[in-house]
């Protein structure tokens, strides 16, 4: 049975908004702290990773792991509309620096759900120049880059062009506590992702991907968000309708790619009207999504089979929860599909847990993905046996 190749990386992710602090100058930012913001929590400092990535990568290395990725935050490094800001620039530099010097290899994001406020308050990705605006931007950063294998261009863009649809009912919920999460999984079943938007960031990625390989020694890729669709009996041309819509057609954008991160973490039944909503489950998440570690398979299998061959790479997989042993169970059990799919031929590079660090998920605190716990207002790091359970699989190169 073919094994995981020597070079495979094991590590874990984080994106900037989520786990740095304080990102003013982004449109997350400006949505939190809007008088309506229907978000229980501000990210606010998040968990300070901005200050502490050196302690942050010091724990995912000592654990054995020799990958991290996270993200280079636009909305620091170009604050204002032709602003470049050298010194944001540098303190990414540092990060990649840190990460070398112990042994992860870094897997940079340039677009992970934040944009610079000024940005998307002129039309964000709808903008006529975007893709222009966007590559400008990796330009300026890309001397940074040098030492950088791996670059995802965009984070989730099938989720970008989902949120396009939602964002009203996101925001026209006023009251807090949860309601946001409530609403947002309800419009979530009920809307479909924005074609005309995942049009525009296909566009906007095939050129990031063009100047990613003129300007780094990088391979280039974007992640997708993979729901791990399945068809209800006498739904197959449902199911294949929103396959595409969701995923499908991100995946054919990615067959000229070096690389395509596989984000998957659960799977959903489409019906005579679509996904059909995670019914409540006490095994469900902290994200109320149903207990899937097989969605991993699930996901690695139709990206291998739809992009043609692309070699994949886990950006992320995961669960929310507040009992360590099941992130265990639950991860153990998609590597165990992660392995079986590369005995069956599918090129897989590395594994990425999301993530590092309990963060910021988008509005709220409660669901912690994290194989390290931090106290928010000490910011005090601890280990969660998880990363030293993951550490060890990354030191075996196999869960065996
Ligand atoms: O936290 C998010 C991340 O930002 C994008 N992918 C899914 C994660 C869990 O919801």
């Amino acid at each position: 049975m073919a094994g995981l190749r020597k070079d495979f990386l094991w590590g874990a992710s984080t994106s900037p908004h989520q786990v740095e602090g304080n990102n003013l100058n982004s449109d997350w930012w400006a949505l939190e702290t809007a008088p309506t913001s229907p978000f229980p929590d501000l990210s606010g400092d998040a968990v300070d990773s901005y200050h502490r990535y050196n302690e942050d990568m010091t724990l995912l290395a000592g654990a054995g792991l020799n990958a991290y990725r996270f993200g280079f935050e636009w909305a620091r490094i170009e604050p204002a509309d032709g602003q470049f800001s050298r010194a944001e620039r540098d303190h990414y530099w540092r990060m990649i620096d840190a990460a070398l010097r112990l042994g992860l290899k870094p897997v940079v994001t340039l677009h992970h759900f934040t944009l610079p406020r000024w940005f998307a308050e002129s039309g964000g990705w709808r903008r006529p120049d975007a893709a222009d605006r966007f590559t400008r931007y990796i330009e300026f950063i890309a001397p940074a880059l040098q030492e950088v294998d791996w670059i995802c261009t965009i984070n989730e863009p099938n989720m970008l062009a989902l949120f396009a649809t939602i964002q009203e009912a996101l925001f026209k919920v006023t009251d807090s506590q949860g309601a946001a999460a409530t609403e947002l999984a309800t419009a979530m079943a009920q809307v479909r992702p924005d074609q005309a938007l995942g049009d525009t960031l296909a566009q906007v990625h095939r050129r990031a991907v063009e100047v990613v390989r003129a300007t780094t020694n990088a391979k280039a890729g974007w992640t997708v968000a993979q729901q791990a669709f399945t068809p209800t009996e006498g739904n197959e041309d449902v199911f294949e309708r929103v396959h595409h819509e969701w995923e499908g057609f991100y995946l054919d954008v990615a067959r000229d790619d070096d690389f395509f991160g596989v984000q998957a973490y659960t799977s959903q039944p489409v019906d005579a009207n679509g996904p059909v909503p995670h019914p409540q489950h006490p095994d469900n998440s902290l994200t109320g999504w149903a207990y899937r570690p097989d969605a991993l398979g699930i996901a690695l299998r139709r990206a291998w089979d739809e992009t043609g061959g692309v070699p994949l790479l886990v950006t992320e997989n995961g669960i929310a929860t507040a009992d360590d042993t099941r992130r265990i169970a639950y991860t153990t059990e998609a590597l165990g599909h992660l392995e079986k799919a590369v005995a069956d031929g599918v090129d897989v590079r590395g594994y990425l847990h999301w993530s590092a660090l309990d963060n910021y998920e988008w509005g709220r605190y409660a669901p912690t993905f994290g194989l390290i716990a931090v106290d928010r207002e000490t910011f005090v790091r601890t280990p969660k046996p998880s990363l030293a359970w993951l550490g060890a699989c990354a030191r075996r190169n196999g869960l065996h």
